[in-house]
């Protein structure tokens, strides 16, 4: 690849992003190039990411859910990402593996941080999650999915919740885990 000017990604975080996502030293190399482009102090802005996050869903609406996104990885609250947690986030929420997934999918649905998950939070995130699902889907979805209510209803009866009562993550992550329909519930791939 020739990568060799002075700003480029430091051989310890290419080696950890290699080791930790699905992609190739190729990949990560062009997208640090056009990362720095970008943002050239070397983060990522909340508004960028949100940018960036719709150009891979342009029939739908992904704002809410970007903003979401972006909220889970920028633990420390500063407003920015930069290269490394942005790539992670890049994978997490595209294909990363199964337990990792939903430990930050449980991250994810934890709006406030208090360490659980209750009803409220839960349909805040499915709606956001439905936003991304394009008009024309929306219409195939099956009866009892076909809107954010009824999804975050679907969800809270497959783990047996009264209406005030929450998920701890690792109830989260097993329940999810056992059931292929519930954790299509809580994520969206756009169709190729
Ligand atoms: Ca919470």
């Amino acid at each position: 690849m020739g990568n060799s000017k002075s700003g480029a990604l430091s051989k310890e975080i290419l080696e950890d992003l290699k080791l930790n996502t699905k992609y190739t030293e190729e990949e990560l190399c062009k997208w640090y190039e056009s990362f720095q482009k970008q943002c050239p102090d070397g983060r990522i802005s909340r508004a960028e990411f949100e940018k960036i996050y719709g150009n891979f869903f342009p029939n739908s609406d992904p704002k809410v859910y970007a903003r979401h996104v972006f909220r889970s990885f920028d633990t420390n609250d500063d407003g920015t990402l930069d290269f490394r947690e942005y790539i992670i986030a890049l994978h997490l929420t595209s294909s990363g593996k199964t337990n990792l997934k939903l430990e930050w999918a449980f991250s994810l649905f934890d709006v406030d941080r208090n360490g659980e998950i209750n009803k409220t939070e839960v349909l805040e995130i499915i709606s956001a999650i439905f936003k991304m699902i394009p008009p024309e889907e929306q219409k195939l979805l099956p009866e009892d999915e076909n809107t954010p209510q009824k999804r975050t209803d679907k969800l809270w009866t497959y783990f047996k919740k009264g209406e005030n009562d929450k998920i701890a993550e690792g109830e989260f992550i097993s329940g999810v885990m056992k059931n292929e329909a519930i954790m299509k519930l809580i994520q969206y791939e756009p169709k190729k």
